[in-house]
């Protein structure tokens, strides 16, 4: 008993820092515990807790009573048909004058480029046989044998005219495709109201002329022209079918 109440004590005073004074509070045996003191009076109140969560939702009201506000705004929809085409606004304002052509050195190299992609082109169609370029002339057929006027018609519908020719070089031009496609042509010739007057379809006379031997012998009633796969011309009817061959 004794001990136990030394080793608090010890405990106590380590605690308190008086472990010095070991001996003078050992000395004497311990006395009979005093009867506790009464209770102290309450503390003060603390202060004001945090906010609490919100409470769940309430129930239904009852019936009938006034009805709430309006809910937010939906979602955006989606966008509707696109309207139809407003009217061309006005000419915008007038821009500074240009360079002179031939001192616009941008718009030089840009025809000079054009013109080499365009002579690249005529390389590549004239390796296919699509086309036979004569001096300013380039001649092309679409391997079709029609009528006169047929042929006069689609040359006109693609910016050509049937094919007519000038010189004896285009008439050599003319006269290799007849030789391809192994059919005779109808040229751009006509014969006028005098029998064995043939002028181009502008109404200029024929400054070149490549007649087989005998023709024009139509006397009138061939009005039409015709090459031969020799490159020689014949007087003809107009209702043949007769390769078309248009020039450009
Ligand atoms: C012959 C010759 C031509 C004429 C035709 C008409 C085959 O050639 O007389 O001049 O245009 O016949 O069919
Ligand atoms: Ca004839």
């Amino acid at each position: 008993m004794l001990l136990c109440s030394l080793t608090l004590t010890l405990i106590w005073m380590v605690a308190s820092g008086l472990e010095r004074d070991m001996k003078e509070v050992c000395l004497g045996s311990p006395g009979v515990p005093g009867t506790p003191g009464s209770h102290g009076l309450p503390g003060r109140d603390g202060r004001d807790g945090i906010k609490g969560d919100p409470g769940p939702p309430g129930p239904m009201g009852l019936p009938g009573g006034m009805p709430g506000f309006p809910g937010r705004d939906g979602l955006t929809g989606a966008p509707g048909l696109t309207g139809e085409r407003g009217e061309k606004g006005e000419p915008g304002e007038r821009g500074p004058p240009g360079l002179p052509a031939h001192l616009d050195e941008e718009l030089q190299s840009t025809l000079l480029e054009i013109s080499h992609q365009i002579l690249k082109m005529m390389r590549v169609l004239s390796l296919q046989g699509s086309m036979l370029a004569v001096g300013e002339k380039v001649f092309s057929t679409n391997g079709r044998s029609v009528n006169f006027d047929a042929i006069r018609e689609l040359c006109a519908r693609v910016g050509g005219r049937i094919a007519a020719p000038r010189s004896l070089e285009e008439n050599e031009a003319i006269a290799s495709i007849v030789k391809k496609h192994n059919t005779y042509a109808y040229l751009g010739l006509a014969e006028g109201p005098t029998a064995g007057d043939f002028h181009y379809l502008d109404g200029s006379p024929v400054n070149y002329t490549n007649w087989y031997p005998g023709e024009p012998g139509g006397r009138g009633k061939e009005k039409c022209v015709e090459m031969y796969t020799d490159g020689r011309w014949n007087d003809r009817n107009c209702l043949q079918s007769r390769l078309a061959i248009c020039e450009f």
